[in-house]
């Protein structure tokens, strides 16, 4: 399934955009310890805001998958999908006082107001479960990949970082990324082209949210 999925021929196909997000500047200065640490913040404080944000699209998510999906597995990898969330927020709150952040002052910049717009249309009930695991799928594979990138032997990511690092980065969040990836090609898979077809303007939504996303966190919006 893996290998010739649509999602394959989308990533073959979109691959400057992919990359931009999963090797942004940022990512690549976290892990050649280059990062300025106001954008480290930055980003902390406005992740934390999009986390929330990102539980009832999750819950939404999970929603369609019960409906619409002839699979069970399909909610069980979403439900562990959202228990890590439960643990992102925890870790947010415990990380931010580390470094200054008052979770409860900040105010969301444009882009992240945009994103959360953006995963709010998403929880229409007129949007086809199809389209919502393709965006949800993507979401988590940019981070998983790029904090990945922060862990490699060769890395020089900066010890204060490698927890974040670790939280996305690890080889669990990587084969949740790897079922929920199969769980969006299955239905990819069967859905008609006009389904199909949202489902890639969802993905390039996506990336180009999370370029932006990182782009604001570097104060270069
Ligand atoms: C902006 N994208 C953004 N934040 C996250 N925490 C994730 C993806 C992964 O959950």
């Amino acid at each position: 399934e893996v290998g010739g999925g649509v999602i394959e021929t989308w990533l073959r196909k979109h691959r400057l955009l992919y990359t931009g997000a999963t090797e942004h500047p940022l990512i690549l200065s976290i892990r050649d310890g280059t990062i300025d640490f106001s954008s480290f913040k930055r980003w902390l404080g406005q992740d934390y805001i999009f986390v929330r944000a990102f539980v009832p699209f999750s819950a939404s998510v999970l929603l369609k998958a019960c409906k619409e999906s002839d699979n069970s597995s399909d909610m069980e990898v979403i439900l562990g999908g959202m228990a890590s969330l439960n643990d992102e927020i925890a870790w947010f709150k415990k990380e931010a006082p580390k470094w200054g952040v008052e979770l409860s002052t900040i105010v969301p910049q444009k882009v992240n107001q945009d994103y959360c717009r953006f995963l709010e249309s998403l929880m229409s009930p007129e949007v086809e479960y199809t389209v919502a695991i393709t965006a949800f799928w993507v979401i988590e594979a940019v981070y998983q990949e790029g904090f990945a990138l922060c862990l490699k032997d060769d890395s020089k990511t900066p010890p204060e970082l490698k927890e974040a690092c670790q939280r996305w980065g690890n080889d669990g969040f990587g084969q949740y990324c790897r079922s929920l990836q199969n769980i969006a090609n299955r239905h990819l898979g069967k859905a008609p082209p006009d389904v199909v077809a949202r489902a890639e303007v969802a993905l390039l939504q996506v990336l180009e949210l999370e370029v932006e996303f990182w782009n604001m966190s570097q104060g270069k919006t």
